[in-house]
């Protein structure tokens, strides 16, 4: 299904009175509004292929209908929340999930919705039903030499589609760790991980970056090869320039200080990208801004105080990606929200009273420190980013369209009511 232009253009009409009186407050409070608006329509958050379906959990899958079958329909479901948001101009790939038959008519399908191809990603969690060695005690720490090179052979595969494709960036998560203390000789596995990890960054195009993404736990729950940020981080340092570490929201522990992260990784210029989702307890892959948005906001304060400190471009110098897919939600639905609240957080913390803060902190005055954050986070920037999207050709209110529009709908009577998308 293509939703229409006219459809959309239509529906900002019929909007457009509401949305006006909206944003009159907020045109005179921002000095710099017009900035932050270039800033809002530039911003592209990369969907991933295996959010499309309904994620299963360990327990049971019930899958929502009209999932798409093949990775032409991925990419014509990213595409609808493209047209809708005009936010998700790209699509992250996740290798053998997504394999790619036709790199040429794959290209032109994702130019013909707009859309890039984002950070490529491999797996060396699952064994596939076609392969040689089995990655159970592990990949890339694998004791056992031939399994470590199965597994450098994959990433150098998923690398070779991602050239192909047009994608610049290889996103490793490893599970690699152990479940029992004693099982693991933490160095050696460290060490081999590290020789792998080299091998598979030796193939990569001078153009390209390497994501070392890292996570406490699951499915290890003792010990995990690449399991926080100071390891990533290691690995990534001992890589080159080329390597970074990538930070999905939900793989701390409990309570941990992600914005505190994410400000020194930058500090280091080893912050890669981003797998946003939310978490109540651990991986949850909840919808982002779900759960904790002043968190999500505190992290995107960080991460416009440090880009503007080492003048990154916010739009390109950092990986945005979505990591989160459930049992619960239309899939769909549940990205145009998770989109959404990444925006408004990323809006927020554009509108933080930066040289106010400075004085503030330099003056010990916390109260007034926390005062000018909370002012930013307190503020309903939602008509702001509707703005940049009625100004980018989106709609706007994206959920509210997809629903009067009855996509979901369209898309079962498409594709049947039994489908089930590819993935975890
Ligand atoms: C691991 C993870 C990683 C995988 C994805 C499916 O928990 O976050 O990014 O590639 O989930
Ligand atoms: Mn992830
Ligand atoms: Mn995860």
């Amino acid at each position: 299904m293509k939703i229409d232009k006219y459809k959309i253009e239509e529906y900002n009409q019929q909007e457009s009175s509401k949305h006006t009186r909206k944003l009159e407050g907020l045109v005179e409070e921002i000095a710099n509004y017009e900035e932050i608006l270039q800033k809002l329509i530039d911003f592209q958050i990369a969907i991933p292929s295996w959010a499309l379906g309904s994620g299963g959990t360990r327990f049971g899958r019930f899958p929502g209908g009209g999932e798409p079958r093949s990775l032409e329909e991925k990419i014509e479901d990213v595409g609808l929340l493209h047209t809708l948001n005009q936010s998700s101009g790209a699509i992250s790939l996740h290798i053998p999930w997504d394999v790619p038959e036709n790199y040429q008519s794959i290209k032109a399908l994702a130019a013909q919705h707009g859309l890039a191809f984002d950070a490529m990603n491999s797996n060396t969690f699952q064994d596939q039903a076609n392969q040689a060695l089995s990655y159970k005690f592990g990949s890339m720490q694998h004791v056992d030499k031939a399994v470590r090179k199965q597994a450098i052979a994959h990433n150098i595969e998923v690398i070779k589609h991602g050239v192909a494709l047009g994608s610049k960036a290889l996103t490793v998560w490893l599970s690699d760790g152990s479940c029992f203390p004693g099982q693991l000789n933490f160095r050696k596995a460290f060490q081999r991980t590290l020789e792998s990890l080299q091998e598979v960054y030796a193939a990569l195009p001078s153009d390209w970056k390497m994501f070392v993404e890292y996570k406490a736990f699951e499915p290890n729950f003792y010990s995990t090869t690449v399991g926080d940020w100071g390891q990533s981080f290691l690995y990534a340092t001992k890589l080159g320039p080329q390597a970074y570490t990538l930070v999905d929201l939900g793989h701390h522990l409990p309570n941990a200080n992600i914005e505190q992260i994410v400000s020194l990784l930058l500090m280091e210029g080893k912050l890669g990208g981003f797998h946003f989702n939310d978490s109540k307890y651990g991986d949850d892959d909840l919808t982002a801004g779900s759960i904790k948005p002043y968190q999500l906001f505190l992290i995107f304060s960080e991460l416009v105080e440090g880009m503007d400190a080492r003048q990154m471009d916010h739009a390109s110098d950092l990986g945005w990606m979505i990591d989160a897919s459930h049992n619960v939600k239309d899939p769909l639905e549940d990205l145009l929200q998770s989109v959404e609240a990444i925006m408004i957080a990323y809006a927020q913390a554009l509108l933080v009273d930066r040289k106010s803060l400075i004085v503030a902190q330099e003056e010990n005055d916390v109260a007034k420190a926390q005062e000018i954050l909370q002012t930013a986070f307190r503020t309903d920037v939602r008509p702001l980013v509707a703005e940049a999207r009625l100004r980018a050709n989106g709609a706007l209110n994206p959920l509210a369209l997809y629903r009067s529009l009855k996509v979901r709908e369209e898309l079962v009577k498409e594709r049947g009511s039994k489908t089930v998308a590819t993935g975890l």
